[in-house]
């Protein structure tokens, strides 16, 4: 009998500490061993000098999710799974979206009928809540316990929009259980006064999307949403940064105790607001929120990613295809608030941050391990993923560094009829893709079976060292003899 299932031999492992030479040997989809040279195995992948990564973590993707208005993404967990997968990920966290009157249990077991039968890598949900009256609260202990640690609110969109006090009840009730809140940060009254402002002068094009939401709505948001975490004391992920403004205000609290995350996307590092200006509905593919911003934003956004101030580069996948489906369910020629918000990037994020990260020497491969897979890894409690390492899933992507290619949709393996990044050339591609030892993708070839991924329970956010803040306000209340807890 082989001591190994599988030896993955000959390449060059890195993980967010370290790049070494060494061998993987697999044992029932766990990493068994790693040293010099392994010999036997059932099955030997030559890595043939390439490198070998943990395999990325998808920590914001939307998959075969409603919008609040009710269009569907045009990806299943099938498709956006695969998708993943080519892009160099082996497990992905989808969201599972509450809309306002449904419980959890109902939504909780919508996403499961989703996802069981269909992915081929292994996944999780965040559950976003856009009503968090005390039975949704009531239900939420058992999320947790189910292994689901996390959720998204909102500050913006009437229909998701929690308001202040419900982003603190849910604060609250995160803190009592070691959850992680994850908030879109942007302000709904200012968007919704440049909507009417822009209405008003019969400005509907496009173009005037990414207008309407401005970067100090973003910046004030966060500011808020920073707040209102410190005061209950407990974590906060910003998603999809995508201002200067809103990474200073991210890295100031950073520097100063708060235990905050965060993250930007590919598309506010490619793209700009001049994307929206294509002829026709061609700006419709690019709009997304927060929108996309201009060319100082990408180097800033370069710089705090440089820099620390963002655990992870997330998709933020969230494929609506540019026809009845999607992007135009209103209607073609409709004006841009009636537009379907979002574009799709679950493959491309990674080629994307190699490239332009890696190749072009923005950051180093530990930072391109950190900002793909590890952090999300530590953030999100998947406590078996994330490096390579003794015990740890065989979650693994081989790299090879030096292939260059071109974007175009035919090369795509997602369910849509465009992708952002078409005619874009990056250096460095993933050839091999692992799930729990088994290989997902192989030199362009889909190799796993529809519904092999798991559900993965996650851990509660491990926030380090990070200290936090006490309000002084509950420090004189017990002074007062009064332990009000936050
Ligand atoms: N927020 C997201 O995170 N994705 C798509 C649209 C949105 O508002
Ligand atoms: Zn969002
Ligand atoms: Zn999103």
């Amino acid at each position: 009998m082989a001591d190994f299932d599988t030896v993955i031999h000959g390449g060059t492992l890195v993980t967010a500490g370290e790049t070494f030479k060494a061998d993987i040997g697999i044992c029932g989809g766990t990493i068994a061993a790693i040293c010099d040279r392994i010999v036997g195995g059932e099955h030997r992948i030559d890595a043939g000098g390439k490198l070998v990564l943990p395999g990325g973590i998808e920590g914001h993707c939307h998959i075969a999710q409603e919008s609040s208005s009710g269009v569907m993404t045009s990806d299943d967990y099938y498709s956006g799974s695969v998708s993943a997968a080519f892009g160099g990920n082996s497990c992905f966290i989808p969201f599972a979206a509450q809309h306002r009157g449904q419980a959890i249990s109902e939504v909780i077991a919508t996403y499961d009928s989703r996802a069981i039968p269909n992915a081929v890598i292994d996944y999780s949900y965040h559950l976003i809540i856009s009503d968090p009256s005390p039975s949704v609260l009531a239900e939420l202990p058992g999320v947790f316990e189910r292994g689901i640690t996390s959720f998204k609110v909102f500050m913006t969109y009437d229909l998701m929009n929690i308001g202040d006090g419900g982003m603190l009840d849910i604060l609250a009730l995160a803190k009592t259980y070691g959850a992680l809140t994850m908030v879109h940060a942007e302000n709904n009254e200012m968007v919704k006064w440049m909507n009417r402002r822009f209405a008003a002068a019969g400005l509907t094009e496009p173009r005037y999307h990414a207008l309407s939401r401005p970067e100090l709505a973003e910046e004030e948001a966060i500011n808020r949403a920073i707040s209102l975490a410190k005061l209950v004391d407990t974590p906060l992920f910003i998603v999809h940064v995508s201002t200067r403004g809103g990474a200073e205000i991210v890295r100031r609290e950073k520097l100063a105790g708060t235990r905050l995350f965060a993250e930007t996307c590919p598309q506010y590092l490619a793209l700009t607001r001049a994307d929206l200006d294509r002829s026709g509905m061609e700006g419709a593919k690019y709009v997304c929120s927060p929108p996309l911003r201009d060319r100082e934003t990408q180097e800033a956004l370069w710089q705090h990613i440089r820099t620390g101030t963002f655990e992870s580069v997330s998709s933020d996948h969230a494929p609506y295809r540019a026809d009845a489906t999607g992007k135009f369910s209103n209607g073609v020629d409709v004006p841009y608030a009636k537009i379907a918000n979002g574009m799709p990037g679950i493959a491309m994020r990674l080629p994307y941050l190699f490239s332009e990260g890696v190749a072009k020497g923005r950051i180093t491969l530990g930072d391109f391990v950190r900002l793909s897979s590890a952090n999300a890894a530590r953030v999100f409690g998947l406590d078996r993923k994330g490096s390579l390492m003794p015990g740890f899933d065989a979650d693994i992507a081989i790299w090879n560094p030096e292939e260059r290619r071109k974007v175009t949709l035919a090369d795509q393996h997602d369910n849509m009829d465009y992708t952002p990044f078409e005619g874009m050339e990056f250096t460095g591609w993933p050839e091999l893709v692992m799930n729990r030892g088994r290989i997902v993708v192989e030199k362009g070839a889909l190799k796993a079976a529809r519904g092999q991924g798991q559900f993965v329970a996650r851990k509660p956010t491990d926030t380090g060292t990070m200290p936090g803040y006490r309000a002084v306000e509950f420090v004189v209340a017990a002074a007062y003899g009064h332990e009000v807890a936050p």
